[in-house]
């Protein structure tokens, strides 16, 4: 049996915490109220948020010059599930893993299904990977994959997506997602038009094998490895493919794959009111695809982006079933400790995007006037939501504190005793 943290452990830290929960939990509680807000409708709905886990986060992640792993490292895809129940064990958030293929592979799916049935975990969305060469591969992705100028490389890499398919079936998954490093470097190597039809042949025979309840989502991202062209560079890119590829079709909104400054927001809502938004790869950018914790550099820009995921629930928007996913690096921390703490912050956007008082921000709106439905837009943001987060948690028996208990319980050093460091591991991304 491998070390896991007990549950009475959760319990006497949250003693401890219990009472000043208590008094800031109600003192919000009046706050909300001169809102007009109710905040125990908050917490249940806070209670019913989840986020998948991305497999590669749980490994220490590298940049293009080095990685510096930490003791205790995942090593197969068994440890990193482990890592991914004690995330979810501290934070009720995280019940389900995002798996990356080959990354993840094993021989027997079913002794894989078994073992996160155990842990408590399902499986989210399944990740396809033709931006690197494998062992033995037959044709390089040196110069593309679904999108490659020969046809037998666009068939190798419609093969990996089919069999990601059939390994997420296996699982319990019901959807994937597509992310290429397809483009060019310089100006003339690809024929701009060519490489995008390629893009909907490929897609449109991986479509073709979906099982009838799953669905496909579409990353699109600006720029990196490819530094002239990518071939699905922006939402415009990904909303045409998804309109051709037909009803299982739906764009993914990674928040690092946009040029700076842009209104992901808009993005975000103009793809719900197509009716194509597939979800979320959570994560913070200060300069580009930077993979920086979520919440960490501009919270306010994901508080705007849950603004309009409320919108779109509180009326209804057709089509509207978001896929909420993380998808970072931990270069400099740990692991568990940056998921635990994007978990929450994503949580927390979500409570504060909540504590609006909508109705107000409508007339607003609707008188025209600036300053008030500003003020009232950004009354969320400015709102301490903790309590909210912390009594969600501990209703479902997490951690009040997750961080503190973590550190508590010594989990990482006993898995530096259990896991000793294996060359060539899987973990995170270089
Ligand atoms: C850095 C920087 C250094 C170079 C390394 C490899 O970005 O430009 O000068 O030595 O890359
Ligand atoms: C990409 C993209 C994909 C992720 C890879 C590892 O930049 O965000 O979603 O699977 O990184
Ligand atoms: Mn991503
Ligand atoms: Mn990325």
């Amino acid at each position: 049996m491998t070390y896991r943290i007990s549950d009475s452990l959760i319990a006497e830290d949250n003693e401890k915490r219990a009472p000043a929960l208590e008094e800031d939990y109600a003192a919000l509680g009046r706050q909300l109220e001169r809102r007009g807000l109710d905040i125990e409708a908050i917490t249940q709905k806070i209670a019913a948020f989840a986020v998948a886990v991305p497999t590669w986060g749980v490994g220490t992640g590298g940049t293009r010059f080095a990685r510096f792993p930490g003791g205790g490292e995942p090593r197969d895809i068994f440890d990193k599930l482990e890592d991914c129940a004690t995330i979810h064990q501290l934070t009720r958030a995280t019940p389900t893993a995002s798996p990356h293929f080959p990354w993840d592979k094993v021989s027997d799916y079913r002794v894989l299904a078994e073992r996160a049935k155990a842990l408590g975990i399902g499986f989210d969305a399944v990740n396809s990977n033709t931006f690197q060469d494998q062992p033995g591969q037959k044709l390089s992705y040196k110069f593309g994959s679904l999108t490659h100028a020969s046809k037998a490389a666009r068939d190798q890499a419609v093969a990996h997506n089919v069999e990601c398919i059939e390994i997420g079936e296996k699982l319990g998954s019901k959807a994937l997602t597509v992310w290429i490093a397809d483009g060019s470097n310089f100006p003339g190597q690809s024929n701009l038009t060519h490489v995008f039809d390629w893009y909907l042949e490929s897609l449109g025979e991986i479509v073709a094998r979906l099982p009838g309840h799953w669905r496909v989502f579409l990353e699109h991202k600006l720029y990196e490895p490819a530094f002239y062209s990518t071939v699905i560079a922006d939402w415009g890119s990904s909303l045409i493919a998804a309109q051709a590829l037909g009803p299982q079709a739906f764009c993914l909104v990674d928040l690092g794959h946009h040029a700076p400054n842009v209104n992901i927001e808009q993005i975000v809502s103009r793809l719900i009111r197509a009716g194509k938004l597939a979800g979320f790869h959570f994560n913070d950018s200060k300069y580009g695809d930077d993979d920086l914790d979520a919440g960490s550099i501009d919270p306010f820009r994901l508080y705007r982006v849950f603004h309009e995921l409320i919108n779109a629930a509180e009326r209804k928007a057709p089509n509207f079933d978001p896929a909420y996913m993380i998808d970072q690096s931990h270069n400099v921390t740990d692991p568990i400790e940056s998921l635990i703490v994007s978990a929450v912050e994503i949580e927390r956007a979500y409570a504060q995007a909540l504590a609006v008082d909508r109705a107000a921000l409508q007339a607003a709106q609707e008188e025209s006037d600036v300053m008030e439905a500003h003020r009232l837009f950004k009354a969320g943001f400015l709102t301490d939501v903790s309590p909210i987060l912390a009594e969600a948690r501990r209703r479902k028996g997490g951690a009040i504190d997750p961080i503190a208990t973590y550190r508590a319980s010594g989990y990482r050093a006993r898995k530096a005793e259990e896991r000793p460091a294996v060359a060539g591991s899987s973990s995170g991304i270089v």
